[in-house]
């Protein structure tokens, strides 16, 4: 009946890409009188991460918090990250005794696509239903659902970089998109999670994607009619853009920001997992001088928030973080993106497109210059691409492939700024985006629909 509470654990998994999807939802379904109870591994792997969760409790004392003790991680992970990913895995025994044990008995449980193998027979050796969230594009859903077929096919082999894939008569994308760890032919970690997890996420009960039905409408389409896996798909539900909560926001306030004119800013970030080279940091700074704009920076040293101690100063030399300070605003590792894109300052993002990133510049509508640095950032810097909100230098590559000059990097974002169809589309998406999770919006009636389904 209507009365019936749902009562739902979300387990996610490591780094603040996969963390942020979890934490919003987690917010929006308390505020719709779901009970949720989340389940965190202990520790986390940045200090980012454990500070976001200790806000989350404190803004939502209803949410039930519970912890599993992880093994440590070893020592010099080739990525921390998905080592993480591993470790959750390893320690999910812990599980079952955890789930069983929640009263009311829990209705579903919702975990990260990138645990599914490993949790999907746990749930089901309970019977409970589990549910993934989908962290990325439903694009990225389409590649990580054909993935395991595509590794044992030669598909791939005789490819070159601009053909497009194709699984019967689904063409995938171009291979040059693909995240490079996908198509090397030596096992990697990601490489073994799209082939076991995206097996089993095939298994789970539902897929949740963030993202919404007129960003990326064919993908959904293909994907809940069964041109993706022709064999029975669990339906996939578009739920997005998950909206940044209060809580989120940082305490500074970015005055900063107030004194700049109305769209007259660039905001600069590459997301929490990628510390550009030293050499380029110095060519970006210099770019960013030389675009004339002003600009919000953020610039990462490590990998790993722990691990950086090393000041702006000495990575980027006196002379030209002399210069910098003139025209922009620079933070080490960390600032509230929510805090930045929703200011009215904010004209342009150039940005990694991270998934979260490329949803939060939708929600307000900025416009994206892309710079892929990695995993599945080319497959969404081409939906950007193609919907309109943004642009994307192909030639730059990978992040890490090449140093990228200041010239170029002044001109596109010269570009881009200038650019006033693109500005004006940008918007056309923003109100597209709270359409989607507005009353009766695609987004907010596909979540809906599964809130009363679980109460059942
Ligand atoms: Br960096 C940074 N402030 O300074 P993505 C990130 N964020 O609020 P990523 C900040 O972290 P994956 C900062 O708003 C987004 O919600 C940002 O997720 C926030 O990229 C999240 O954009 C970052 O998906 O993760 O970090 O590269 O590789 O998993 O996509």
């Amino acid at each position: 009946s209507d009365h019936k509470l749902a009562h739902v654990a979300l387990l996610p998994s490591a780094g603040m890409g996969h963390l942020t999807p979890f934490l919003r939802l987690a917010a929006l379904l308390t505020l719709q009188n779901v009970q949720v109870t989340f389940i965190t591994p202990h520790s986390t792997v940045s200090l980012t991460e454990s500070q976001a969760l200790s806000r989350l409790f404190t803004s939502f004392p209803q949410i039930k918090h519970k912890q599993f003790h992880l093994l440590p991680l070893p020592k010099n992970p080739d990525d921390p990250f998905f080592q993480h990913f591993q470790l959750i895995k390893n320690s999910s025994h812990f599980l079952s005794p955890l789930l069983s044990a929640l009263t009311p008995p829990l209705s579903v449980f919702i975990t990260d696509m990138s645990l599914a193998s490993t949790i999907i027979p746990i749930t089901e050796a309970i019977s409970l239903p589990n549910y993934v969230l989908f962290t990325s594009s439903a694009k990225m859903l389409t590649l990580f659902l054909s993935y395991p077929t595509l590794a044992t096919s030669k598909a791939m082999d005789d490819l070159d970089e601009t053909d497009v894939i194709k699984i019967r008569d689904l063409e995938l994308m171009p291979k040059s998109l693909m995240p490079p760890p996908l198509l090397r032919k030596s096992n990697n970690i990601l490489k073994s999670s799209f082939i076991e997890d995206g097996r089993k996420v095939a298994e789970s009960s539902g897929i949740l994607v963030n993202t919404f039905e007129s960003f990326e409408q064919e993908t959904l389409r293909k994907l809940n009619n069964g041109q993706v896996l022709p064999e029975r798909l669990p339906s996939v539900v578009s739920i997005g853009p998950l909206p940044p909560c209060d809580f989120e926001k940082s305490q500074s306030q970015l005055t900063w920001l107030d004194d700049q004119p109305a769209g007259s800013v660039v905001y600069v970030s590459f997301g929490s997992r990628t510390a550009l080279s030293r050499e380029q940091v110095r060519e970006l700074g210099e770019g960013l001088v030389r675009s004339g704009s002003r600009f919000v920076w953020v610039v990462k040293g490590e990998k790993v928030d722990r691990e950086d101690n090393e000041g702006l100063e000495e990575i980027m030399g006196d002379e030209l973080m002399e210069r910098v300070k003139e025209k922009g605003l620079v933070v080490k590792n960390w600032l509230n993106q929510e805090d930045v894109l929703s200011h009215p300052a904010v004209g342009g993002f150039f940005s990694h497109c991270g998934w979260n990133s490329v949803m939060e510049a939708a929600w307000h509508g900025v416009r994206i210059l892309a710079w892929a640095q990695h995993g599945d950032q080319k497959v969404n810097a081409d939906i950007v691409e193609r919907i309109g909100l943004g642009t994307w230098e192909k030639s730059w590559g990978w992040g890490a492939e090449m140093v990228v000059n200041a010239a170029e990097i002044a001109e596109r974002i010269k570009e881009m700024m200038g650019n006033e169809a693109l500005r004006i589309r940008a918007l056309g998406i923003k109100e597209e985006a709270r359409k989607a999770v507005g009353v009766g919006g695609s987004s907010h009636k596909g979540l809906a629909e599964l809130i009363n389904l679980w109460k059942k």
